[in-house]
């Protein structure tokens, strides 16, 4: 193995074989069979994961129970001070954390580090929160009654997170979860335990320091088999999951069934408009962040542009043009600006995607194919791809997580949001305009119908501060900021009663 790869695993305290299962101590030879993790930089094998068995799973999730109810009870503000010191140890633990995201999952490292970066973001905003998770009070009818409405925490969470944010997406849900008094058990994606591995030793040294054990688990397993346990598991009482809309309908359908919450956050199919008064020097560099960057596989990525007719032949050569500069290799390179795609199979469903845009009648003006870096030949890189296409074809309505980009065409405001809507995803959505009219359309009412609708900055690469997700198939979740928080925990509303009548709601009178 390369020096610069051991070098990381080993700052992010990975060994050749590692447990995937913990509650604070990790379970020694959890018995869920081996996981073997490779870099999609080169092929190298990086570490061997012991995966949860069953027997392992509930091990797991008994502490969690059991840690939650000591946990509901220490005051927020305490909570939060211990989320202070995680976003601390994160701040020392940035360069190498980011580094390990970019080793296993292939984004860029500088991309990587913002991912880092991400988390603390979100330790620091919880810890503000922990003194806010305010309730109202509220006026009865009755006289003598006092109505107010508190919020309490709700159990364990199960987050299910994505190989292509491996790190900050459970930090949104768990630095929240853990402020709002719940505890959280996490199965990362298989492509990406490794990342989560080094991030519950981080919060092990954490949580050790203030003797608290079973507030951060974490299950390594197959959806098949962990996955289905964790979301059937009535014991949880909120699944949050990014992922496919596939997975989607799954996790819904079984957690829907117990009748449990969930927050989803799945695909996406972002499209960014670009009116004719658009200043296109922003627009082509907001194209190629949330096209290119990530190798397109960020839920937010750019997937359609969406060109008034009077700039797009200008705007479309400008791009191609653009796409032919871009660095494309070794991720830990910080020269680079694209990386491998997370595995083979990527590759290969970017393959089978080009072949039905072919189909369909489409044209490829850039790129698309796989290609080999110099010493790096077990790598999955691509170039990236524009398409000219068709808003209607089912390839275009469909997510491919890949960095393909359709080009359409469009000749007003409204023919561009009607077209923008047009789709079943609803997360993310962009528009350029120095036209105040044509910006106020795309954000009002009948304007962009997706969770995050922007002017003038692209479709990725939101900040935490807001609530973050989608609607329609994106699945209606809301993660991170604003008021999201209310989704980890149960709200109670509370009457009462201070004088020694007993007057009822309504005026009914009862017996007396
Ligand atoms: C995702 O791709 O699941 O807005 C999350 C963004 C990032 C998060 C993306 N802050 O692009």
């Amino acid at each position: 193995m390369k020096d610069k790869y051991a070098s990381i695993l080993k700052a992010c305290g990975i060994k050749d074989v590692n447990s995937g299962a913990c509650w604070g101590e990790w379970i020694d030879n959890p018995g869920g069979g081996e996981l073997e993790v490779f870099t999609p930089i080169d092929g190298t094998k990086l570490a061997t994961v012991l995966m949860a068995g069953p027997d392992d799973y509930d091990t797991v999730m008994e502490k969690s129970e059991a840690a939650f109810k000591t946990w509901r009870m220490v005051p927020a503000p305490k909570r939060g001070e211990i989320i202070r010191q995680l976003g601390n140890a994160l701040r020392e633990k940035k360069d190498d954390l980011g580094a390990l995201v970019a080793l296993e999952m292939g984004k860029i490292v500088g991309e990587g580090g913002g991912e880092v970066q991400e988390m603390i973001d979100i330790c620091d905003f919880s810890v503000g929160l922990a003194r806010q998770l305010y309730g109202l009070s509220l006026h009865s009818e009755r006289p003598g009654h006092r109505m107010y409405e508190q919020w309490h925490p709700l159990g364990t969470v199960g987050v299910i997170s994505a190989f292509n944010f491996p790190v900050a997406v459970w930090a949104w849900n768990a630095a929240i979860a853990a402020v709002c008094g719940d505890t959280t058990i996490w199965k990362p994606s298989s492509e990406t335990p490794l990342t989560a591995i080094a991030v519950q030793h981080i919060c092990n040294d954490v949580m050790k320091a203030h003797d608290l054990e079973g507030i951060f688990n974490l299950v390594v397993g197959r959806g098949s088999s962990i996955g289905e346990k964790l979301i059937a598991d009535r014991r949880i009482p909120l699944v949050s999951a990014t992922g496919s809309c596939e997975m989607g309908y799954r996790i819904g359908e079984v957690v829907g069934k117990r009748l449990g919450r969930t927050i989803l956050e799945l695909g996406g199919n972002n499209a960014l408009l670009v009116m004719d008064d658009a200043n296109l020097d922003l627009a082509l560099r907001a194209i190629l962040f949330g096209a290119v960057g990530t190798a397109g596989q960020r839920c937010t990525s750019t997937r359609r542009i969406i060109m008034h007719e009077k700039i797009y032949d200008e705007l479309l050569g400008r791009l191609v043009k653009a796409y032919g500069t871009v660095p494309i290799g070794d991720p830990l390179d910080p020269d680079i600006l694209m990386g491998p795609l997370v595995n083979a199979a990527a590759v290969e469903i970017m393959q089978a995607a080009i072949g039905r845009i072919k189909d369909s009648g489409g044209t490829i003006v850039y790129g698309g194919e796989p290609i080999t870096i110099d010493g790096l030949e077990g790598g999955h890189y691509v170039k990236p791809c524009i398409a000219e296409a068709s808003n209607d074809w089912q390839i275009v309505q469909d997510e491919t997580f890949a960095p393909i980009l359709y080009a359409i065409k469009c000749s007003s405001i409204e023919d561009a949001i009607e077209i923008q809507n047009n789709v079943v995803q609803g997360l993310s959505s962009a528009c350029f305009t120095t036209n105040l009219l044509s910006s106020e359309n795309f954000l009002s009412h009948k304007g962009s119908d997706c969770g995050i609708a922007n002017i003038n900055i692209g479709t990725s690469g939101a900040e935490i501060g807001g609530a973050f997700g989608g609607e329609k198939e994106t699945g209606g979740g809301r993660e991170a900021g604003s008021d999201s928080w209310k989704a980890y925990m149960r709200r109670q509303t509370n009457t009462i009663n201070w004088t020694s009548e007993l007057p009822l709601a309504q005026g009914i009178k009862f017996g007396d």
